[in-house]
């Protein structure tokens, strides 16, 4: 009687082969999420087997089994010789008859059909990538694995939905953060701060003393009587000998420069004397600025369940991220941020010096006394390029006048400056590809 059950499981057994549960590999079959042996047997090396002790059964391999054939006819690997190497996996060899077969030679071949089956069946599922069963456990969203056995691994995962975002894959991904603000969840401070648009400044720390008055200077020319004496109707006449005088003081002279009678006079120029600034402090560099410091954030975190090309990291709200990258030009359109770790500073600073820049005369006048003085009689005030002629009735006539300069000149404004060689260049950067 052992003999028809024997075959029968045989039979049974090559079904099994052939015919599976579509979601898992034989002889396991779905139960719940996990793929197990059926009701009423467990898995013993890759095999279901039946829990009261002995035959390995299938759970496709019932009523379903309608191959007649194996009661009767023996087919390839049914009909084993009892051979030492068989229990090595060596190939099954044909007999004349199953009749001539021991229960023991039936029981071995069973044996060694099984172990080919397990075999093949292994190398299946390695080749497949699968595993024979999936046990659930909570989805970590950056292992790159479907934890939780719905088939979506990390950011594919809805249980990873808000907490992960997809992003350009790379070494460094991060956000930048105002300096002093913290990283959010997920993300911590790289050592050093980035920096861009930077101003290098120039030499500092010079300054000038108050400029020294400006100096003006007028050319005047005077004309005394002619031979014709003071009642000479061509007054100027005698420009062939003029008097220069040169005007250079706000005071009126004590000695007249014109001596005699005075009939004519004309201010030919002024010239203007800038005073001058006197340097003072001593020069330095001034410290360069950064138009935009931030602190990059970054994270370790990789996941998948993203496209081709990005990785699964930690959301962020309200910053966008970024990931460094050597490449000239972002793709999908994210925007490229170069920053800067340093300066690199070859500036030097020369000796302070100052310049003296904007004394005018403009508007200065000479002023003619008369008989000496200033203060008394006026003969005239001339502004430069003026030209007066008269007689003993014009105001022009005056005898030995005192001259001097009137109005306000303007000083010199003083520029301190020290010059500046070399330069200071940002140094250290570091490109990004941002959201
Ligand atoms: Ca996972
Ligand atoms: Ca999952």
């Amino acid at each position: 009687m052992r003999l028809p059950l024997v075959l029968l499981a045989i039979a049974s057994f090559l079904f099994a082969i052939g015919c599976s549960d579509p979601s898992c590999p034989a002889p396991f079959v779905q139960r719940g999420k996990q793929c197990k042996c059926p009701e009423g047997s467990e898995a013993v090396r890759n095999e279901c087997v039946a829990i009261d002790g002995g035959a390995v059964i299938d759970p496709v391999a019932t009523d379903e089994d309608d191959d007649s054939d194996a009661s009767s006819t023996p087919e390839t690997g049914t009909a084993l010789q009892d051979d030492a190497s068989l229990g090595s996996n060596a190939g099954p060899m044909h007999a004349d008859s199953a009749s001539s077969l021991s229960d023991a030679t039936v029981a071995d071949a069973v044996t060694v059909a099984q172990s080919d089956a397990n075999s093949e069946r292994a190398d299946a599922n390695q080749e497949a990538g699968t595993t024979p069963a999936c046990a659930p456990a909570p989805e970590d969203c950056f292992n790159g694995k479907d934890d939780d056995c719905d088939n979506a691994a990390d950011c594919a995962d809805p249980d990873c939905g808000s907490r992960t975002t997809c992003t350009m894959e790379g070494n460094v991904i991060g956000l930048l953060v105002a300096v002093g603000d913290p990283c959010p969840t997920g993300y911590t401070k790289a050592p050093a701060p980035l920096h861009r648009d930077l101003t290098a400044g120039g030499c500092a720390g010079c300054s000038c003393a108050a400029p020294t008055p400006t100096g003006c200077n007028a050319a005047l020319v005077g004309w005394g009587q002619d031979g014709s004496g003071l009642s000479s109707t061509a007054p100027c006449m005698n420009e062939t000998a003029p008097r220069p005088v040169q005007v250079s003081s706000f005071t009126c002279s004590t000695e007249s420069p014109l001596m005699g009678w005075l009939l004519g006079a004309s201010v030919e120029r002024v010239t203007t004397t800038s005073g001058t600034c006197a340097p003072q402090g001593q020069p330095r560099l001034a410290a360069p600025t950064w138009g935009e410091t931030r602190e990059l954030c970054i994270t370790p975190s990789r996941g998948g369940g993203c496209e081709l090309g990005r990785v699964c990291v930690p959301r962020v709200a309200q910053a966008s991220l970024c990931t460094e990258s050597s490449v000239a030009t972002c793709p999908n359109g994210l925007a490229n941020q170069t920053w800067f770790t340093g300066i690199s500073d070859t500036r030097r600073c020369g000796a302070c010096v100052c310049n003296a820049v904007g004394a005018s005369c403009d508007g200065v006048q000479v002023l003619l006394g008369s008989d000496g003085p200033c203060d008394g009689a006026i003969a005239g005030v001339l502004s430069v390029g003026q030209k007066i002629c008269g007689g003993p009735s014009s105001a022009i006539f005056a005898y030995s006048p005192g001259v001097r300069l009137t109005g306000t000149p303007v000083n010199a404004t003083c520029q301190s400056s020290s010059a500046l060689s070399g330069a200071a260049t940002m140094s250290g950067g570091r490109s990004f590809c941002c959201e």
